[in-house]
């Protein structure tokens, strides 16, 4: 085949706002078709491949060949790399994985990269979101927006959490179809930037509709983005943020090392200390620190308010007073929903610790 390296690239042109596509095909006789571009400003590059019979993978390479992205997804799931890139020339590489050949639809496109200013109502662009400010319980709708594949034509939309929520995203009386991902603002700029990754995803379409439905924090600002299924015609639909808050107890986020713990005082015989809180995909851990007035029989509990279940509790003492928690400062960890354990008066550590990809609010109690 005449595009299997990149000194045979196939030839796009100059990439601009206008949708570029090409049919073809990958399989065990043409493992590999490589594509070439070139950007005349810094951009916002989106390809996307579908239309897929059989695996393939699609990859995003620099001007000597280093793949700089790559979509690698199983099946006959449609593939896309969206990222900001500055002027020069670019290769895509569409690549077929299985004993299967494939035919495809590579398409590309680019936004202006830069960005406005934000603005406060919002258009719907990745730049200037529809605003739909703090969410504080009951639902919020707008109807009728309309999205498209590439960047450009996506809806984006901002919102925060008045308290820790449970928070469900659903599409309805929806034409074509698409996909919903659910970012938090990792940097705190205030802007959803391409390098910021996915938190949570869901769909829908004329047939079938999956919500987002997820427990997140009020330390956030979250975005919104649909994209129109690169096989549907169109994207129409109404959309309903809902969420039933889950309040926590704490007035700032405990951090995860002991300088940074939240401290819940001193526990007293016969007192009890609580603490309500999130963690999960976009705050893992959350430290408490507490002091035992006197030894004796202290007993931990734990539960799982709202969203996954299983957050992880362990209880630390900082034995050598070096501010870290070392292995082999750990007293155990609570299986179940309560334990007790004797012990020495002095200053103790919990970690409400949940993995990244459940989202917990919880309960702690600790009591004398
Ligand atoms: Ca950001
Ligand atoms: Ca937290
Ligand atoms: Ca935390
Ligand atoms: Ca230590």
């Amino acid at each position: 085949m005449a595009d299997n390296s990149l000194s045979s690239a196939r030839p796009l042109g100059v990439l601009g706002s206008k949708l570029l596509e090409r049919r073809d095909l990958v399989g065990p006789r043409d493992r590999t078709d490589f594509f070439k571009f070139s950007l005349k400003r810094s951009s916002d590059v989106n390809f996307q491949l579908s239309n897929l019979q059989a695996n393939a993978d699609l990859l995003l390479l620099n001007r000597s060949g280093k793949a700089i992205a790559r979509s690698q997804k199983g099946g006959k799931q449609a593939e896309q790399i969206t990222r900001q890139l500055q002027s020069g020339t670019y290769y895509v590489q569409v690549s077929g994985r299985g004993s299967k050949s494939t035919r495809y639809k590579l398409a590309g496109s680019t936004t202006a990269g830069g960005g406005g200013s934000g603005g406060s109502g919002g258009n719907g662009t990745r730049s200037n979101p529809f605003d739909l400010g703090t969410l504080n319980g009951g639902s919020v709708a707008r109807s009728r927006d309309t999205a498209g594949t590439s960047d450009a034509e996506n809806k984006f939309y901002k919102f925060r959490l008045g308290q820790i929520s449970d928070l469900s995203i659903a599409l309805s009386q929806v034409s074509g179809g698409g996909t919903m991902r659910l970012y938090n603002d990792t940097n705190r700029n205030g802007v959803l930037d391409f390098s910021e990754s996915t938190i949570d995803s869901g769909d829908g379409s004329v047939s079938s509709n999956r919500p987002i439905s997820a427990v997140f924090p009020s330390t956030e600002t979250y975005f919104l983005q649909v994209v129109r299924d690169f096989s549907a015609s169109t994207m129409q639909y109404d959309i309903t943020f809902n969420t039933t808050q889950v309040p926590g107890n704490i007035p700032t986020d405990p951090g995860s090392e002991p300088t940074t713990a939240f401290n819940l005082g001193s526990l007293s015989k016969g007192g009890r200390l609580e603490a309500k809180d999130y963690v999960g995909r976009v705050d893992e851990n959350d430290l408490y620190r507490f002091t035992l007035n006197e030894t004796g029989r202290v007993t931990f509990g734990k539960a799982d308010v709202a969203g996954d279940i299983n957050t992880n509790v362990t209880i630390y003492q900082d034995k050598n007073n070096n501010n870290i928690l070392d292995s082999g400062e750990s007293i155990g960890s609570l299986i179940g929903a309560n334990g007790s354990v004797d012990l020495q008066a002095g200053v103790y550590y919990v970690l409400a610790n949940q993995s990244n990809v459940s989202n917990t609010a919880y309960s702690l109690s600790i009591s004398s």
